[in-house]
């Protein structure tokens, strides 16, 4: 399986995030790429390519135009405004009750483009956002091609990113500018399985009135866990897109395995129901044991497993690296996946 890395990806290095009210160093990290790559380089799993650069076009159909130009002008304004600091954090935010209006203010804009704390703007990170969505449209250009497999080693993560708004570590939605690439091209069914620990938000709000993209996902109940405000199984979509929507919700302190598995069959199957002519996998980690900000119980061997299921579906299948920050393993539990769906 041939992986898209670029080495821009590494510009974007947050400095701090808040994590129960505590400030610490950010976990979503370049080392985090460093770990896989050296991984898949042992393993040799295919080669690992730099992508070619892309437009910004798809990306501005599943983003607003307004919130792209926003991404690559928003490092230069800050540091013109605030020139001692080393990075742009959101700390207002356009909440309930104040009119949805967007400010002048390089700070008032963090906010209104933000979805929370956790998105932080450094010097590179333009670059990185950039990078991560080249490994995913190229991804996507290596399927349309022909081939049974692809992995987007993107970093940022996307899938938190919704069409106007950053969080979660995410700023452009990889998955969805891949989603939307391949319908561009010809194919009218997509199916995005996110396996990430926490929801997939993003994705589900950029597709949520739509029928050309069933969006799938496992993750932690929205009631006891980020991105606390959306999740539910009940969320199933609307408009055209009823039905189109499937959220799996798990209880954060007894998913192991085998509760997982059976929320992955119901996922597995629904696609297949669905008719995918292509499934994109938002690659999260972050469901193993040890992770740091996490708290499902899945073991090294069962991504492995995990891959081996995904295969199954026997369709072309893109992988798109979301989060995962037990930075020891995360290398063997990507590369696992990966492994597994090979065979
Ligand atoms: N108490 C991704 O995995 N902070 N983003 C959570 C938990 C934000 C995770 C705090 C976590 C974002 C791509
Ligand atoms: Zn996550």
């Amino acid at each position: 399986m041939i992986t898209f890395y670029s080495e821009r990806q590494l510009e974007h290095c947050g400095v701090t995030e808040v994590l129960s009210g505590e400030v610490v160093s950010s976990f979503e990290c370049p080392e985090r790429v460093d770990q896989v790559l050296n991984r898949l380089r042992e393993r040799s799993l295919g080669d690992i390519l730099a992508p070619e650069s892309f437009s910004l076009d798809t990306a501005c159909r599943v983003h607003t135009p307004d919130y792209v130009e926003f991404l690559q002008t928003v490092w230069p304004r800050w540091h013109q405004m605030y020139p001692d600091t080393t990075q742009a954090i959101p700390y207002c935010f356009a909440v309930r009750g104040l009119a949805p209006r967007c400010p002048d203010h390089v700070e008032g804009q963090l906010g209104y483009y933000s979805l929370d704390m956790t998105a932080s703007i450094v010097p590179g990170t333009w670059n990185a956002i950039k990078a991560a969505m080249d490994c995913a449209l190229a991804g996507q250009q290596h399927i349309a091609g022909g081939a049974r497999s692809v992995f987007s080693l993107c970093r940022p993560p996307g899938h938190h990113a919704t069409a106007d708004q950053m969080g979660g570590y995410c700023y452009l939605n990889n998955a969805a500018i891949a989603a939307q690439a391949y319908l561009d091209s010809g194919c009218k069914k997509i199916a995005i399985l996110d396996v990430d620990y926490h929801h997939g938000n993003g994705t589900q709000s950029i597709f949520y009135d739509r029928d050309d993209v069933l969006f799938l996902s496992l993750h932690a109940d929205p009631a006891q866990d980020y991105p606390h405000y959306w999740g539910y199984a009940d969320e199933t979509g609307v408009g055209p897109g009823e039905g189109f929507n499937l959220n799996l919700p798990l209880p954060i302190n007894r998913t192991d395995w085998s509760l997982y598995r059976q929320a992955l069959d119901k996922a597995l199957a629904a696609i297949q129901s669905y008719g995918a002519e292509v499934v994109i996998v938002s690659l999260g980690l972050d469901t193993f044991e040890q992770d740091p900000i996490s708290f499902f119980k899945l073991k090294s061997d069962n991504y492995l497993e995990l891959g081996q299921l995904i295969a199954g579906l026997n369709l072309p299948t893109q992988f798109v690296f979301e989060g995962g920050y037990a930075t020891g393993a995360l290398g063997l539990n990507t590369v696992n996946v990966l492994e597994g769906f090979s065979g």
